[in-house]
């Protein structure tokens, strides 16, 4: 018997007896790791005669691809064998009931957003995004809000954060969308048409103000754009939102930094019985605010006041959101009960598909 013998008995008995792949990689080592007892064998080659290393070469190699091969059918061995206690132990009862899935629907605010934007593009307007932490530079003084305007304000505006001995201009959460337009204006150029919906924030907090609100702005301008052009493109706007033909507005000289003349907008309706109707009545509701752009706001932008002019308008898409479906107060938008929504007819609700999750 061969000194290599003994040793390869060793190891394919303990290869067959190996319980499990952690077993059997702990034989792999101590035979074929580095500081394994083959390895060794095979390193003590080179202290042997020609003649010796002649025989006991091929036999230690010969050994080595056994043990080899020996390992390789365990390890498959062992791994069906693993697998098939697992196929035993665990299976699946398919007869049982599925986990229910969370229930949701579209946002009332994400709902009219998407109205709005929809009525606006079939009017030739492309929506425009930007950044809601803004430069006070974008948010105010190009909108000529000087340093000393009220809004400008600590207690109206969340100024962001600025660590000691940081003296980089002031940076705010957005009071309004009107510096995603300057923004729009300086990178398009004129004449553009874009509307810009989005979250904008106030310090502001009690039954008709969150801190956080919606707006959407538009924004046209061009060689001859006027008040005339504004009227008809928001009663186009209201007749199509309302969904009623006959829409009636009255424009209110009123005062904006950034337009001049400027105008806010009521709508005709009637709240009788407690409930709002558009376009009829003798009733005056405000919708929103608008006007020309004020030449200094056009030069901020990049924009040259002698060669161009436009309209300018914003309103509260929560706020239409409330009198469209007719919610009462601001706070349900914050409420994930869905019973609300439901309550006030939602259309999203009225999704096949989402109906099977709502219990009635
Ligand atoms: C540019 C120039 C002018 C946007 C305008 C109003 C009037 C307005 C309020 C309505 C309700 C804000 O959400 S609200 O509180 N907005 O009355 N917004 S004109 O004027 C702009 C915008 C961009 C470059």
């Amino acid at each position: 018997m061969d000194e290599t013998d003994g040793v390869r008995e060793r190891y394919l008995a303990a290869i067959a007896a190996a319980a499990d792949e952690a077993a059997l990689e702990a034989v792999r080592v101590a035979a074929l790791g580095k500081k394994g007892e083959v390895s060794g064998l095979m390193r003590g080659l080179g202290a042997m005669s020609p003649e010796q290393r002649q025989t006991a070469g091929p036999a230690l190699n010969a050994l080595k691809d056994e043990l080899t091969e020996a390992l390789a059918q365990a390890k498959e061995r062992l791994g069906d064998a693993a697998l098939e206690a697992r196929v035993a132990a665990e299976w699946a009862d398919v007869t049982l009931p599925g986990r229910p899935a969370g229930q949701g629907t579209v946002h009332p605010v994400s709902q009219v957003t998407d109205e709005v934007v929809a009525i606006f593009a079939d009017l030739g307007f492309s929506v425009a995004e930007g950044p809601q932490v803004e430069s006070d530079w974008y948010n105010f003084d190009a909108l000529n809000m000087p340093p000393e305007h009220p809004a400008r304000q600590e207690h109206d505006t969340f100024y962001m954060a600025r660590s000691e001995g940081d003296n980089r201009p002031p940076h705010v959460l957005r009071t309004h969308t009107s510096p995603v337009q300057i923004r729009h204006m300086e990178a398009h150029g004129v004449p553009c048409r874009v509307i810009a919906p989005g979250r904008v924030y106030r310090a502001d907090y009690d039954q008709t103000h969150t801190p956080m609100f919606h707006q959407v702005e538009g924004l046209a301008i061009d060689r001859d754009i006027s008040m005339a052009n504004l009227k008809w493109v928001l009663e186009e706007f209201c007749r199509a939102f309302f969904e009623v033909d006959g829409v009636e507005l009255k424009f209110r000289a009123s005062h904006f930094p950034f337009t001049e003349p400027s105008a806010e907008v009521d709508i005709r309706c009637s709240w009788a019985g407690g409930q709002l109707r558009v376009g009829e009545g003798d009733d005056w509701l405000e919708i929103l605010g608008s006007g020309m752009v004020h030449p200094k706001v056009l030069a901020a932008a990049g924009v040259d006041p002698e060669a161009w002019q436009g309209f300018a308008f914003g309103m509260g898409i929560d706020r239409l959101a409330m009198l469209k479906y007719g919610i009462p107060d601001l706070r349900a938008f914050f409420d994930s009960d869905l019973r609300w929504l439901r309550h006030y007819g939602f259309a999203a609700l009225d999704i096949p598909t989402l109906q099977g999750g709502i219990s009635r």
